[in-house]
C-alpha cells in the first residue's frame, strides 16, 4: 500500500520519532502550526477517523494515554490541543489515521474560518 504513514511507522521514511511501541508511533510533524506539534498515528492502516470500528478502536484508546503520558515530556503541563482531520470536508491530506497532538502557546478557536 502506497500510505507514506505507514512507511514511516515501518522505518522506511524517516521521522523524528518522540514515542514508540508495538502499536503506535509519535513523531513530529514536518510542518508545525504550533512550537510542540507531534502526530501520534496506530501502526495499523486505518484510513481515518471514520473507518473506527468496534475491532480496531482500542488503539485509540491507547493513542489518548499516550498523549496524557507525552504531555509531560514534551512540556505541555498547561495543557494542549488534539485534532483529528477527518476526510475531504475535515481537510484529512494523510489517508491514514492521524491525531495532531499541539501545544506551547495559546490556542486560537474556532477552527471554522468559512462564511
Ligand atoms: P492532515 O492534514 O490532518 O492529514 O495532516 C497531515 C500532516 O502530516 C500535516 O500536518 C503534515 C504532516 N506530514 C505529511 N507528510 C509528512 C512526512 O513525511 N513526515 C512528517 N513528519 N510529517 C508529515
Amino acid at each position: 500500500m502506497d500510505c507514506i504513514f505507514c512507511k514511516i511507522a515501518a522505518g522506511e521514511i524517516p521521522s523524528t520519532k518522540v514515542y514508540e511501541d508495538d502499536a503506535v508511533l509519535a513523531f513530529k510533524d514536518l510542518d508545525p502550526q504550533a512550537p510542540v506539534h507531534v502526530l501520534i498515528i496506530p501502526k495499523e492502516h486505518i484510513a481515518s477517523a471514520a473507518d473506527i470500528t468496534p475491532e480496531n478502536s482500542a488503539v485509540v484508546a491507547h493513542i489518548f494515554e499516550v498523549a496524557a503520558k507525552l504531555a509531560g515530556e514534551l512540556g505541555l503541563e498547561n495543557g494542549f490541543r488534539i485534532v483529528n482531520n477527518c476526510g475531504e470536508d475535515g481537510m484529512q491530506s494523510v489517508r491514514h489515521l492521524h491525531f495532531h497532538m499541539l501545544g506551547g502557546k495559546k490556542m486560537g478557536w474556532p477552527p471554522y474560518a468559512g462564511e
